[in-house]
């Protein structure tokens, strides 16, 4: 009998795994013990947590069951990767010891199985949105992060849900568009790397964008956010499989098609 080739690579992102919302960490733990053992590579791209207050919090309860079930899919012989997202960029190297996870850059161009894909989270791209771009660049300068650390666990944890609610707020009044990731921004990233897929999260909108370049084709695949808690559960990830063609798989791992347009 012949055997089963075994999944090259793995990508999910944006399941913002928080208490309020344990059916979401149930299945993200499924998916952890299932799915995710039977690949070579796992690519978490950003947004696993709604929020990440510094390693230091790893010895919170929730905490610690996630970054054991990360290990325990690590030791399994399942080379994982981690690109931060807007939500959880203060993870560090203690984060990545603890869990075997290798800590990427944004953007990263990967060469997974002979194809050279371009993974980010996303949120650098929203180009249009000038507000959270300027927080972004304050926000990700070693400088801010060493004093942000600085502060206590509990100081740290009261200025994060302050963000969290003048965010929710500014969302309210952002156009969808603003909100979304900037063209442009997409064309140069393509241009700059000469890769011919994408692969990111961020927006909550799964699609598959298709543009040409002269005769090149360009896909950019959106990953979907996870919510098993709502009226409308939803999740899932992306499947690089061994012969090197790319699948959309919902939370329940069936395959599905969404809006696929330019
Ligand atoms: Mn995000």
């Amino acid at each position: 009998m012949e055997a089963q080739p075994r999944t090259v690579a793995l990508f999910i992102s944006d399941l913002h795994l928080q208490e309020a919302m344990p059916r979401t960490l149930q299945a993200f733990l499924a998916f952890l013990r299932g799915p995710a053992r039977q690949a070579q590579q796992l690519y978490v791209l950003g947004d696993l947590f709604e929020y990440w207050a510094g390693d230091d919090d790893m010895a919170a309860p929730f905490n610690t069951r996630i970054v054991q079930a990360l290990r325990a899919v690590s030791d399994a012989g399942v080379a994982l990767y981690w690109i931060a997202g807007n939500r959880d960029f203060l993870i560090g190297p203690a984060f990545a010891a603890a869990t075997g996870a290798v800590l990427l850059p944004d953007p990263y161009v990967a060469d997974i199985g002979g194809q050279s894909m371009i993974l980010a989270h996303g949120d650098a791209q929203c180009t249009d949105d000038a507000g959270y771009m300027a927080f972004r660049s304050e926000v990700r300068q070693p400088a801010w992060q060493a004093a942000f650390l600085a502060r206590s666990l509990a100081e740290r944890k009261a200025i994060i849900a302050s963000m969290r609610q003048g965010s929710r707020e500014a969302q309210r009044s952002k156009s969808n568009q603003i909100m979304d990731v900037n063209g442009a921004a997409i064309t140069a990233l393509f241009d700059s790397t000469g890769a011919g897929v994408m692969i990111h999260g961020h927006t909550h909108r799964p699609a598959l964008h298709v543009t040409h370049s002269s005769d090149i084709e360009r896909r950019r695949y959106v990953l979907p956010d996870w919510d098993l808690d709502s009226e409308a559960p939803h999740g899932g990830w992306i499947v690089l499989d061994a012969k090197g063609v790319l699948h959309r798989l919902d939370h329940n791992a069936v395959e599905f098609e969404v809006s696929t347009g330019p």
